[in-house]
């Protein structure tokens, strides 16, 4: 079994330490108080559950204060959706905590929404949420400001890797930790997917090392943290689409919260939903924005 790393942090101000904690030298303290924006209106404040309420809502009666929530965007997803959550939520009911799955669609023009819906009538756990305009970030932000777990756990639909979220949760609750990133470039990694994605990857990665000094191997696809003390993090984000995971990791990086990187095993299911070409100008584009905001601006 791959070993997790100690997590990195950097000793440094900033104004996302600031903004992130309110606290500047403490920014894993509990007492935090995030700013949440309009398109945010309701965010309930979750609880850290008691072992024995884990157990009493273990097989999904829709807990009230899961401890994880488990995001999964998805778009024109009609082909995976359904296979992909009932496996999921089949491996996770066992597990013995409560927790609730996201699936946060936005633009598809398949049956993905109604599939989505479908999913959450079958199952207690399941919360579908929908927009009209296709943004992976975005969907992925409105899960994270929408979810009740004490944790949460981004997954994607062609990865739901169980064994992630478990390694995850194990350190996010024991403390080591405010979040961990499944890195798929870390020493360690299976990086099963074919070249050409593998290097995209390193593409991505070495652009976000030298524009905006992060200092980790991965910030897409697995990432779990402790929702509350993310939160501020959350808020400063700008950018949404692709980059926006990055600037979520760089930015919890940059305000000292401990990132974790642990190896992951990734295949393939299915070619990427969206044509990686198509994605480059705004990435490009994002990738700019993100330059002056946190490197020239600071
Ligand atoms: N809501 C939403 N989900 C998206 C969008 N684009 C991709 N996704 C989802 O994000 C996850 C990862 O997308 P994928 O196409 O596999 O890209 P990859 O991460 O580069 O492999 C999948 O669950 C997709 O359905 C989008 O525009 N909106
Ligand atoms: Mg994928």
């Amino acid at each position: 079994m791959d070993r997790p790393q100690t997590p990195r942090s950097r000793s440094r101000k900033t104004s996302d330490a600031a903004a992130a904690t309110g606290v500047a030298d403490s920014p894993t303290a509990e007492a935090q108080a995030p700013t949440v924006g309009a398109e945010q209106a309701e965010t309930p404040k979750p609880e850290t559950p008691k072992l024995s309420d884990e157990n009493a809502e273990a097989q999904g009666a829709g807990p009230a204060t899961p401890l994880a929530t488990i995001i999964i965007p998805v778009y024109n997803e009609q082909g995976l959706l359904e296979t992909a959550v009932v496996d999921l939520i089949g491996k996770l009911r066992p597990l013995g905590f409560p927790f609730e799955v996201i699936l946060s669609e936005n633009g598809s023009k398949d049956d993905t929404k109604e599939l989505a819906f479908g999913l959450e009538r079958r199952f207690p756990e399941v919360r579908a949420l929908v927009s009209s305009e296709p943004n992976y970030g975005r969907a992925l932000r409105r899960g994270i400001l929408e979810a009740r777990g004490t944790f949460v756990l981004c997954d994607e639909i062609d990865i739901c890797d169980v064994e992630f979220h478990t390694r995850a949760l194990a350190i996010l609750r024991s403390g080591q930790a405010d979040m961990v990133v499944g890195s798929k470039a870390h020493a360690g990694a299976h990086d099963k997917r074919p070249a050409f994605r593998r290097l995209g990857t390193k593409v991505i990665n070495t652009l976000l090392r030298v524009f905006l000094d992060f200092r980790g191997t991965d910030t897409h696809g697995l990432k779990a943290f402790h929702r509350e003390r993310l939160l501020g993090i959350v808020n400063r984000c700008i950018v949404d689409r692709d980059l926006f995971a990055s600037e979520f990791v760089i930015r919890a990086e940059r305000a000292d919260f401990r990132v974790m990187e642990i190896p992951v095993e990734i295949a393939e299911k299915r070619p990427p939903s969206i044509n990686l070409t198509r994605r480059i100008p705004k990435v490009l584009k994002d990738l700019t924005r993100l330059f002056i905001a946190i490197r020239i601006r600071g």
